[in-house]
């Protein structure tokens, strides 16, 4: 078995790995700032602190034959999905160990041994190429299923109406999970949104739409679990809205001075890795001890994982023509 197949099988048994693997996303997110404040990546990147449940809550309720697509905004599905740091990392500092060799960058990552197929810069559009590896699951009468994760302001776009309308219509193994951090780019949702529950969207296209507390693993988990079954069984899609929060600003050195005061430390108050922790302690599942323990294994896996990308050379010029087919 791979590595990441590894990686993918321990969050799918064990809430302790979870909490693991949500700690390895948040410190993998907040050493990747850093490598971009040190010019040490390329373009742009997103980070996804804050949304960790979400990433690790989907990943735990999928199985490795099913596929997903993702946005720019994907390490922690990455991640959580059983990509190593090392080649995550490798993609985002664009050098050869990454997981496409260093020529896809922070937004374009995949992994089909994983199934991630490659996550998305154009907002919106993993929804129908999700819709349409669902059609593939279908036709090849497997019973795996297809997730779509995107953002909310995702929901505001073409494809997003088409995917889930195409979906409806002809009874797509797939789940549609929208993930409402509250902002799109530097605008808070209200600006861009006329309604409160996205997941009422559902409702255009006979499919049903529910909504969760994605700062919430356990919830997550059972949420998307249950959405899963249905598409498994032959029973159609179906619309998450799952509410979360972006820690960082959108990309880059964006520092989200356009929050109103006070929101950040609202939401850092229902952190999903402390309260997870919190919860874990008190079912006696964790012990301070295991939790310092598992705090400092994940710190230094993070460490290596830079160590061993800085030394990793950049892709040679020629590597642009391969995977080029006519
Ligand atoms: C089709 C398209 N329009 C505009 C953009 C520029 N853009 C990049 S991210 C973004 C905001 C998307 O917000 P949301 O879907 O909520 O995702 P989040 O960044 O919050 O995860 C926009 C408008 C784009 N990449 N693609
Ligand atoms: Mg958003």
């Amino acid at each position: 078995m791979t590595k990441e197949l590894d990686r993918r099988e321990e969050i799918s048994k064990d809430r302790l790995f979870r909490f693991e693997r949500m700690l390895e996303i948040r410190s993998f997110e907040d050493r990747v700032q850093d490598l971009f404040a040190e010019g040490l990546v390329h373009g742009t990147t997103h980070t996804c602190q804050g949304q960790e449940a979400v990433a690790v809550g989907i990943a735990s309720a999928l199985r490795p034959t099913d596929t997903v697509t993702c946005t720019y905004r994907g390490h922690g599905v990455a991640l959580a999905l059983g990509l190593t740091p090392e080649s995550l990392l490798g993609e985002i500092m664009g050098r050869q160990i990454g997981s496409v060799g260093g020529v896809g960058g922070s937004m374009h990552l995949a992994l089909p041994s994983i199934g991630l197929l490659p996550t998305f810069a154009i907002v919106g559009a993993g929804i129908p190429v999700a819709a349409g590896a669902a059609l593939r699951h279908q036709v090849m009468k497997t019973d795996d299923v297809a997730l779509a994760v995107f953002g909310d302001g995702s929901t505001n776009i073409g494809a997003f109406h088409e995917g889930l309308n195409l979906a409806s219509i002809w009874n797509l193994p797939v789940v549609f999970v929208c993930e409402n951090n509250q902002y799109g780019e530097y605008s808070r949702i209200e600006k861009t949104t006329p309604i409160e529950n996205i997941c009422e969207r559902a409702v255009s296209y006979g499919m049903p739409g529910k909504k969760f507390d994605g700062q919430d693993v356990d919830d997550v988990v059972a949420a998307v679990s249950d959405a899963v079954e249905v598409a498994r069984s032959g029973n159609g899609p179906t619309l998450l809205e799952l509410e979360t929060y972006r820690y960082a600003g959108h990309s880059r050195a964006d520092t989200a001075p356009y929050r109103p005061e006070g929101e950040f430390d609202e939401w850092y108050e229902r952190d999903p890795i402390n309260t997870f922790c919190e919860r874990l302690k008190d079912e006696g599942v964790l012990s301070e001890s295991k939790e310092s323990e598992i705090r400092k294994i994940v710190d230094q896996r993070i460490e290596t994982a830079v160590e061993t990308v800085k030394n990793s050379p950049a892709p040679e010029v020629k590597s642009m023509f391969n995977n080029i087919y006519a």
